[in-house]
C-alpha cells in the first residue's frame, strides 16, 4: 500500500514537472492575456494605424490616433493582401517589410496585432471581391486550383513565421482568415462558395499554418459580418469548430449614417456574440466597425460605447482612414469634429490604448 502511494506522488510530482516544463506557445500567451484584459475593458484597434492616414502616408512614428491622443490604439490590424502573388506592397501599397517592423514594433510596447487578408480571386486572378460560383469546388483537394491555393495560403505562413524580435521569440498574432464570408461580395462568399466548402478551406489554412509551417504563434479569429436578420444557427453556419477558433468575432458597419439602426444592430449582434463566446469558451471581439465618414461629431461616447460598454468584448476594430480614399475614415485624427468626442471617450477607465496594457 504504502509503496503504491510513493508511486502515486511520484507519478503526480513528474507529471506536474512536465507541465512546469512545458513552456506556452506564443499564441497560447497571448489568448490568456487577451483573456485577463478582457474583464478589464475594451481594447481599442486602429486598422493600418502607423503607415498612414487621413492626410498622410509612409511617415515614420506617426498615428492618427498617437498624434491626437498621445498614445497607439492598443490593438493594430493590417491586411496581407497581395501577399499571396509575393508583393512587396499589399493592395493598398504598404510594403510588406514596413508592415513586418510595425508588427513587431507594436508587441514590443505590449501592444496587439490582428492580420486581415483580401487574397486575389485564384482563379481569375482579379480582386478578392471578384466572384467565382464553383470556386469551393475548384479549391477542394483533387480541384484544378487546390495546389495553387496551398501555395498561397503558404506565403501568408512564410510571413507570419518571419514575425520575430531581435531574439528571435515569435510574435503572437490575431489572423482572421476568410472574413465577412456571411456575405457574398468575396470569392469566398456565399455567392460562390458553399458553407461547408468554406469550412473546408478555412480549416485547410489552418492546417497549413499550424501543422505544415508549425507555426505557433497563430489565435484564430472566425469574423462573419451582420447579415440581417441574424441569429445564433446562421452565426454558427461557416463555424469551422471548436478546435480551429480561438476568437469569435463580428464585423459591423454605419454606412447609412444611421445611428439608430447601427445601435440597434449592434445590441443585437454583441449579444449573440458573448453568447456563442460564452457556450463555446472564446474570446469575442468586435472585429471591424466604424461610422463611414464620422459625420455625427459625438459617436464615439454618444452612439457606439453606450452599446458596446454593455458587453465582454476584448477589443473593438476601427477599418483604415484611408490616405486615398475620402470616403474611408472611421477613427478620428487632429482636427477633425470628433476628435474632442474620441480623446474624451479614450479616457474612460475602461477604454485600453498601448499605453494602459504595457504592465498588464
Ligand atoms: C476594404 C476596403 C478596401 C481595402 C481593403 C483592404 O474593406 O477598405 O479599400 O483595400 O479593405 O484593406
Amino acid at each position: 500500500m504504502i509503496s503504491r502511494l510513493i508511486l502515486l506522488a511520484l507519478t503526480a510530482l513528474a507529471t506536474l514537472g512536465c507541465w512546469a516544463t512545458t513552456p506556452l506557445t506564443p499564441a497560447r500567451q497571448l489568448i490568456g492575456r487577451m483573456q485577463r484584459l478582457q474583464k478589464q475593458g475594451v481594447m481599442v484597434g486602429h486598422q493600418d494605424d502607423p503607415v498612414y492616414g487621413r492626410s498622410w502616408h509612409w511617415d515614420e512614428g506617426r498615428s492618427d490616433v498617437r498624434d491626437l491622443v498621445g498614445s497607439y490604439p492598443a490593438v493594430m490590424g493590417f491586411d496581407l493582401g497581395m501577399i499571396e502573388l509575393d508583393s512587396t506592397r499589399n493592395l493598398d501599397g504598404v510594403p510588406f517589410e514596413r508592415m513586418r517592423r510595425e508588427i513587431v514594433a507594436q508587441h514590443e510596447r505590449g501592444g496587439i496585432v490582428t492580420l486581415s487578408w483580401h487574397p486575389r480571386n485564384p482563379v481569375t486572378g482579379e480582386s478578392a471581391w471578384t466572384k467565382t460560383p464553383g470556386m469551393g469546388h475548384h479549391l477542394a483537394p483533387g480541384g484544378a486550383y487546390h495546389e495553387k491555393m496551398c501555395g498561397w495560403i503558404d506565403r501568408v505562413a512564410a510571413f507570419v513565421g518571419s514575425l520575430r524580435r531581435a531574439d528571435g521569440t515569435p510574435v503572437p498574432v490575431v489572423f482572421r482568415p476568410w472574413h465577412e464570408m456571411s456575405g457574398d461580395w468575396f470569392w469566398w462568399g456565399t455567392a460562390s462558395m458553399t458553407a461547408t466548402e468554406l469550412q473546408d478551406l478555412y480549416r485547410l489554412t489552418h492546417d497549413r499554418l499550424t501543422r505544415h509551417a508549425r507555426l505557433t504563434n497563430v489565435v484564430w479569429a472566425y469574423s462573419p459580418n451582420l447579415t440581417l436578420p441574424d441569429s445564433e444557427q446562421h452565426y454558427m453556419s461557416f463555424y469551422p469548430g471548436d478546435e480551429y477558433v480561438d476568437l469569435m468575432g463580428i464585423d459591423i458597419y454605419d454606412f447609412d449614417h444611421d445611428d439608430a439602426a447601427y445601435t440597434r444592430h449592434l445590441r443585437d449582434e454583441l449579444s449573440l456574440l458573448a453568447g456563442v463566446g460564452r457556450k463555446h469558451g472564446k474570446l469575442v471581439a468586435l472585429t471591424e466597425t466604424g461610422a463611414q465618414t464620422l459625420p455625427n461629431a459625438r459617436w464615439f461616447t454618444q452612439v457606439f460605447w453606450p452599446v458596446a460598454r454593455q458587453f465582454p468584448i476584448s477589443y473593438v476594430l476601427f477599418w483604415r482612414n484611408a490616405w486615398d480614399n475620402d470616403k474611408e475614415l472611421y477613427i478620428s485624427y487632429p482636427g477633425h469634429a470628433t476628435a474632442p468626442d474620441f480623446t474624451r471617450w479614450t479616457r474612460y477607465r475602461r477604454v485600453l490604448l498601448a499605453r494602459d496594457l504595457r504592465r498588464r
